[in-house]
Order: C-alpha cells, then structure tokens, then sequence
C-alpha cells in the first residue's frame, strides 16, 4: 500500500474512534510517542512502589498492612502490563529497564518526595492515586488498543486505591489533635506534587498538540488539573482538613475553583533528576534489578529448554 493510503486509513480510523492494534499501519511518530508515555507510565507504577513499600513494616494496624500489600502490589501488576503493552509497540522489556536505570526515561515527579510519616500513605492514596485516576479514566479510551484495555482494569484498582487513602485521613483527622495535625501535614506537603503530576501547562506542554490530534489524550494536562482541583478540595473539606493554597476560590461563572500556581521551577528541577529522593529511587530499582538477576536467568534457562524440547 501507498504511505499515503496508509496514512489515509489511519486517519480515518481515528476519525471514528476505532482503536489502533499492534499489527495496523502507524505513523513512526505516533509509535515513538506511546513508548515514551506508556513506558513513563509503567516506570511510574514501578517506581511509585517504593515510597508506599517504605510504611510497609510499620503500617499502624494488621488490617492497614494488609490493605497497603495488596495496594503496593496492585501497582507493580499496573507496571507490568503497561511494559506488556509498550513492548506490542516493538521494543523490549531490556530496553525499556535500560531506559530507566540509565536516566534516559522520566518516571512522575511525584514519586520523587519521601514519605514522612503514615499520613502519607493516606496522602498518596487519597491524591495521588485520584490525580493517576483522573488522567486515567480518559486513557481507558486512548486510541492505541492495549494500552486503552489495560487501563480498565488499572481504573478500578487506582479507584479502590484512592478511596483506601481518603479513609485513612479521615480517620486521623477525626482521631487526636496530634493524628489531625498529621493529616493536614500531610496535605500541605502532597498537594501541589500532585497538581504536578498532570504535567505542564497547555501552552508549555510540548507533546499535548500530537497526544490530542492522534487521540492519545482526550483532555488537557490543564482541564484535568481544574477537574481534579474540583473534586478533591470538597472532599478535604469534608473531613475538616485545608488546601495549603491562599489563591483557592470558587467562581460561580465557570463553576469550578480557581487556584494558585504550582512552583514550576520545582517541577523542571525534579524531572531534570534533582528532586529530594530521585537518587535513592533509581538506586533501590538498580539494586532490585541487580539482585533480580537469577530469576531473569533462570526463567531464560526455563524457556530454551522448553523449546528444546519442542523440536524433539
Ligand atoms: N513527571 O508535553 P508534556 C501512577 C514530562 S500515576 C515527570 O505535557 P505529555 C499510579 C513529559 O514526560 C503517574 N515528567 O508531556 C500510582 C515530557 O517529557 P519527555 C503516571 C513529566 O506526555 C499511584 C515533558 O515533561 N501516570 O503512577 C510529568 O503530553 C500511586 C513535557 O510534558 C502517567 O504516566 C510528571 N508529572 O504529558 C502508582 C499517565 N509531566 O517525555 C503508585 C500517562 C510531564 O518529552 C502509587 N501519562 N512530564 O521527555 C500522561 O498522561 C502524560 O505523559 C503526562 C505528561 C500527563 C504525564
């Protein structure tokens, strides 16, 4: 077929709404352009592992533990389809690790903050997991085939996360003076790493007009950041925390709050590798890597026996 016709079809394709699947004809740049998001988004996963496995150990309750293993394993299961799905676009697991280990991949900022004490945990669910949830419903209909599928599955889980996370700080808001001003802590130091999450604004946003055009993204790093502004700080309200942010207002016109800006300055400098816990996470992945070696190995010798034997 003619590049041209190809692309014809392509076009169309997305003109009405049909997914792409891994054997169809693409544009060179529209692949590039999903391995970069969907391998970032499964890094993200894997990375956003370790600041929760952190509470692990010293979750305050049985039930907290067991709630926390299952969540944190939920995410390393997210990060593993995500790499199967990146790896239908032609590249390798090996690559996309190396691309990690080596700085090459960006993984989200928000996963470069430590977590200071148990609020957090609630703090990451209720937040982070609800920013991750807010992208991620309009990825559910992104026009590339797996990734699209593989984020059903990851929206019930992230939901199921975000609400574990909300009731963990309405119990300690409703707990002990200290338990509240945790809590708030908590938000104060969560807050606007999460409204960086959503990324950049739309008109500093170098990968938006391509992610909109080939209905990668259906809405904007800014819409989603307001509808998340929207939802969550009613529900900070509920439970008698405060959003650290003196800007926040309601306007009545647009229906929806105008808020402060985040410190952008801070962002560049987190995904340039310079935020407060960059060096330890993609040490801890180096040495989980490292120490994963055998299993690698012997899942390899597993595999070519088996095809040894086939030929027999
Ligand atoms: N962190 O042109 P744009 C989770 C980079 S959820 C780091 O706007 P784009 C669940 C961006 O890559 C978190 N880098 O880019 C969980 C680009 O650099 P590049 C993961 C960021 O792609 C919860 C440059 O800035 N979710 O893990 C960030 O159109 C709890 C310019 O930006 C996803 O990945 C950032 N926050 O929009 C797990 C969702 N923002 O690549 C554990 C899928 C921007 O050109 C515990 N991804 N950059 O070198 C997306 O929707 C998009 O990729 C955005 C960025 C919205 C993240």
């Amino acid at each position: 077929m003619e590049n041209s016709e190809q692309e014809r079809n392509f076009d169309a394709k997305l003109e009405r709404n049909e997914t792409i699947e891994p054997k169809d004809w693409m544009p060179d740049n529209y692949r590039k352009h999903l391995i970069r998001q969907i391998s970032q988004h499964a890094h993200s996963e894997i990375v956003g592992m370790l600041p929760e496995g952190n509470w692990i150990t010293r979750a305050p309750s049985l039930r907290r533990k067991m709630v926390l293993l299952a969540k944190v394993q939920d995410e390393g299961g997210h990060g593993l389809y995500l790499y199967s799905a990146a790896e239908t676009l032609g590249i390798t697991r090996e690559e996309l690790v190396s691309q990690l280990l080596t700085g090459k991949a960006k993984y989200s900022s928000i996963f470069n903050y430590p977590t200071l004490t148990w609020a957090d945990i609630g703090a990451i669910g209720w937040l982070v997991d609800g920013a991750a949830i807010m992208n991620q419903v309009m990825l559910q209909r992104t026009s590339y085939g797996p990734y699209a599928r593989a984020m059903v599955r990851i929206c019930k889980e992230e939901s199921f996360h975000q609400r574990q996370g909300y009731e963990i700080m309405m119990v300690l808001a409703k707990g002990s003076p200290e338990q509240k001003a945790m809590a708030q802590d908590a938000i104060n130091r969560w807050w606007w790493p999460s409204l960086m999450m959503f990324g950049p604004t739309d008109e500093k946003s170098p990968n938006s007009a391509n992610a909109i055009k080939w209905k990668i993204k259906r809405e904007s790093n800014d819409q989603l950041r307001q509808k998340f502004v929207n939802q969550t700080v009613p529900q900070a309200e509920i439970i008698g925390l405060t959003v650290p942010d003196k800007d926040l207002v309601w306007n009545e016109s647009k229906k929806g709050y105008d808020f402060g800006t985040p410190d952008w300055e801070e962002f560049y400098n987190v995904i340039a590798g310079n935020g407060p816990c960059n060096k330890d996470r993609l040490a801890a992945r180096t040495k989980a890597h490292a120490e994963g070696a055998w299993v690698r190995e012997a899942a390899q010798a597993f595999a070519d026996k088996r095809k040894e034997l086939e030929v027999i």
